[in-house]
């Protein structure tokens, strides 16, 4: 093959929370990523009862988008970008989240953002919500533990739908929905708002917030299509195949079902049904979720239009000798590391052909137009006396996996909508916090101290990828 499908989205992604700043302007309220402070590989992340004077905070300033995106815009068109995946901050819409108004200046901001953008033929692809939400929805309501976050979801997601019907086709409901299936682990509030008490069942708790959430999408995809017949509404997985660790049937089971208690969620926001292995699950495990039979309904009629997935590393699993055979459990418990692949310095396994492995796995599983709205690798970045950035291993690793791509395009026939890059702009990692793990082919000038003069320059990645795009994927070199 020699060019990808016209009309292929290239693009670049970030999320409000993670590049824009201007976290308390023209009305905006706490989110849930304004009170998480600087962390790194070995540190993790503090959540602090409320904003606490003094702490560092890195997605107060982020990169400061908000005050930069004229400028950031421009250099995105430089790059050759087709379409722009962002998400709108819900905390600039309704700051608390409950209120019976939106905020017209936050309003206004994206409209100013979504016309920049048109200016330069970029198309905007847009999240709802991405690991950020309302703190006062949290506080007040305990985030997606409580059904009352549906309606205030829905009013958002409407409210914005209405706004920006003429400037967005194409929208995304919840980032990675199923990063929650550990959420015991991550400690991290996502995109549930939840920290899991002592006292609560981690495992239930995850249920039903993934259920209300799964309601919450299926009605914002119904809406929306009745806003504007032309949007298409996908939903948002992270991707991450889970490999056996050996033949033994025991490990491929074991690696089956963790695929099952991650893609749950897709079974629901794809085929409008829970899958059976999870109602007997929920029956076994007397779990009492409130799951009525118009949630179902609704469930059912809100189907997605496509899969937007990020894919960063693969994963490998064995069974625990001594576990029942019916065990569910998300999968980081019995992870093992894969001797057959290099690891980035934050850990994270790098596996292009993984890429091809999940372009089928979904599209077999679904059979629906797919989305890589995310991909990428977290690495420090070393700017040379001249101020230019050599980074070739960061086009090696894109160069591998959009290699992947096309196999998957041209040789398994799997319907693929763009490719957009993670933190193309260097922008605040969600896992730790830092600037200094940068994904970027356009380096900002912050670090994880939070000092730094936000200046903006190109990485070599930058004219690579650029090329990439002009020849639609034919001049990978
Ligand atoms: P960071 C964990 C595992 C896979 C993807 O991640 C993840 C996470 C959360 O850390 O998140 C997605 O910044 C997410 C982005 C995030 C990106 O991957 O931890 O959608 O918000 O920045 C990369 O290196």
């Amino acid at each position: 093959m020699t060019k990808f499908p016209d009309g292929f989205l290239w693009g670049g992604a970030v999320a409000a929370h993670q590049f824009e700043g201007g976290w308390d302007v023209d009305g905006k309220g706490i989110s849930i990523a304004d009170v998480m402070t600087v962390g790194d590989n070995n540190t993790a992340r503090e959540i602090t009862d409320g904003v606490i004077p003094g702490k560092n905070y890195p997605n107060h300033e982020a990169i400061d988008f908000y005050d930069h995106y004229k400028e950031d815009v421009k250099m995105f068109a430089d790059l050759g970008l087709k379409c722009f995946r962002t998400s709108i901050a819900w905390t600039r819409i309704f700051p608390n989240g409950d209120e019976i108004e939106p905020n017209e200046a936050g309003l206004k901001f994206y409209d100013d953002l979504f016309d920049e953008l048109h200016k330069y033929n970029i198309e905007p692809v847009i999240t709802l919500s991405h690991f950020e939400m309302p703190y006062h929805l949290v506080k007040e309501y305990g985030g997606w533990r409580n059904r009352k976050m549906i309606d205030f979801f829905v009013k958002f997601a409407t409210v914005v739908f209405k706004r920006y019907q003429n400037k967005v086709k194409y929208w995304m409901t919840f980032n990675e929905i199923n990063n929650q299936t550990g959420l015991n682990e991550w400690g991290l509030f996502t995109n549930s708002g939840i920290l899991v008490q002592p006292d609560e069942d981690a495992e239930k708790a995850m249920y039903q917030a993934g259920h209300y959430e799964s309601v919450a999408s299926a009605l914002a995809v119904q809406i929306g299509h009745e806003i504007n017949s032309n949007f298409e509404i996908g939903c948002m997985l992270a991707m991450g195949p889970v490999y056996p660790a050996s033949p033994d049937p025991k490990d491929v089971l074991k690696a089956q079902r963790a695929m099952q208690a991650n893609y749950w969620f897709a079974d629901v926001q794809c085929k409008g049904k829970y899958p059976n292995w999870l109602k007997k699950y929920f029956e076994r495990k007397q779990f009492d979720l409130d799951i009525t039979l118009e949630d179902l309904d609704v469930i059912k009629a809100g189907v997605v239009d496509y899969i937007g997935f990020s894919y960063y590393a693969s994963h490998v699993i064995r069974a625990d000798k001594s576990e029942p055979e019916d065990y569910m459990t998300p999968t980081k418990n019995h992870e093992v590391k894969n001797p057959t692949l290099k690891r980035s310095d934050w850990g994270w396994e790098v596996d292009p052909l993984g890429l091809r492995y999940a372009l089928n796995w979904f599209s077999e599983r679904y059979d629906l137009p797919l989305f890589i709205v995310e991909n990428g690798l977290g690495a420090f970045d070393k700017v040379e006396a001249d101020g230019k950035i050599h980074d070739d291993y960061r086009i090696d690793y894109l160069r591998k996996h959009i290699e992947q791509i096309k196999l998957a395009v041209e040789v398994d026939g799997v319907d693929l909508m763009g490719y957009t890059p993670w933190g193309f702009i260097d922008l605040v990692s969600a896992g730790t916090g830092q600037m200094d793990k940068r994904y970027g082919m356009i380096y900002v000038n912050k670090n994880d101290e939070g000092t730094g003069d936000l200046k903006r320059s190109k990485k070599d990645s930058f004219n690579w990828l650029k090329k990439v795009i002009e020849t639609n994927g034919s001049d990978l070199n």
